[in-house]
């Protein structure tokens, strides 16, 4: 029937957006497949402006390879050389940004956090005074 039909195709979507196996968008941002203002680079990890800025520098971090760190509170042991590569990242973007004053660097993780794409990412936020608590 189509009202069976329609119910399939509407879990079928709830399953793609929530499927946190698949390739997210980042995978093509890493393999220069859709444009991103790229900032920083290295053998491991990717840094380009967030498209929906939420401060004048608003950077996302993440790791080329996302090897199972669809997000932070899945990460094992074996992810510690990248997690420490990542935060030490954080501080040389910073320095290359100018963000001399400070900044702010952020993680959300899962539906509580907020957490839109599962591929682990750091939010870097500068350029204006941020607020205390966030929202
Ligand atoms: P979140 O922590 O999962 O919510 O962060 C995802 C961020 O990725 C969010 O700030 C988006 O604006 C940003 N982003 C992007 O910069 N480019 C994209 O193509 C997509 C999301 I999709």
């Amino acid at each position: 029937s189509q009202a069976k039909a329609d119910e399939e195709t509407a879990a079928k979507a709830a399953a793609r957006t929530t499927d946190k196996s698949s390739p997210t968008i980042f995978d093509k941002i890493v393999k220069k497949e859709i444009p991103a203002t790229i900032v920083y680079e290295d053998e491991k990890v990717l840094a380009f402006r967030d498209i929906n800025p939420q401060a004048p520098v608003h950077v996302v971090l993440i790791p080329k390879d996302r090897d199972g760190l669809t997000q932070l509170s899945k990460s094992d042991p074996r992810h510690k050389d990248i997690l420490g590569h990542l935060l030490y990242s954080v501080k040389v973007i910073a320095d290359q940004e100018g963000l001399t004053d400070g900044y702010r660097v952020v993680i959300n993780d899962g539906p509580n956090g907020c957490q839109s794409v599962y591929h682990l990412h750091l939010h870097i936020l500068g350029g204006r005074q941020l607020k205390w608590p966030p929202g």
